[in-house]
């Protein structure tokens, strides 16, 4: 493991709104994603924790903007999942809100991981969502979440059509990265592009 994702990480804060964000500080590193795309196991993951971040099958976990400070010099912000039906029409609003006005106003994100479900692929709410990481300048990149629950072709059939969406997108990273929580798989492929963003 790439010595910053080794090193110990604490919860810092929790923002349900505007006002509550913590003050700007180290850089960070936002995972979005649909609801339910894997966003609170992926970090996980990356730090080789199991908890640390609460997880859930239920879509709509994670309530609000969630701040993990690694290594003292990078912070990992886990976010309410965006697009998701089942919460109410205000939630849904308020949820959007709080992640867009992170997205285009964060001084201090460096990267934007977009978590895509490879069983889905890359949907309208996720385009929506590039396009406006695109407008904004915010570097991302495509992450393909639970890439153990397809076989070999259909993974890379996905990572084909998610490498073409990537194609119409200036802020995208190049290269999709597929990746499982369960096994382990592109982790270290993370590692080396996210560790240098620490300061
Ligand atoms: N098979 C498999 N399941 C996964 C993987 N990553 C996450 N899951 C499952 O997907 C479900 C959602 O995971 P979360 O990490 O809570 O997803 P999230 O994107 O944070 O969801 P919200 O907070 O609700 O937006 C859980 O049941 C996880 O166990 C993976 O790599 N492989
Ligand atoms: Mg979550």
């Amino acid at each position: 493991m790439s010595s910053i994702f080794a090193k110990p990480c604490q919860f810092i804060a929790g923002a349900a709104s505007i006002e509550s964000l913590p003050p700007i500080g180290q850089p960070e590193i936002a995972f979005i994603g649909r609801s339910n795309a894997g966003k609170s196991s992926l970090i996980n993951a990356l730090i080789g924790q199991k908890s640390l971040v609460r997880t859930s099958k239920h879509p709509g976990h994670t309530q609000q903007l969630n701040f993990f400070l690694l290594g003292e010099r990078l912070m990992l912000v886990d976010m309410p999942g965006y697009g998701f039906a089942k919460v109410s029409k205000q939630k849904k609003g308020e949820w959007d809100g709080l992640i867009r006005h992170y997205l285009c106003g964060r001084p201090t994100l460096r990267r934007a991981c977009v978590l895509v479900d490879a069983r889905r692929g890359v949907l309208p709410v996720d385009e929506e969502f590039m396009e406006l990481l695109d407008e904004a300048a915010v570097s991302f990149q495509i992450v393909l979440t639970k890439a153990d629950t397809l076989k070999p072709q259909e993974l890379s059939n996905i990572l084909q059509s998610v490498n073409k969406t990537i194609e119409s997108h200036p802020a995208a990273h190049p290269l999709a990265v597929a990746t499982s929580a369960l096994t382990g798989l592109g982790m270290e492929t993370l590692h080396e592009q996210l560790a240098p963003f620490a300061a």
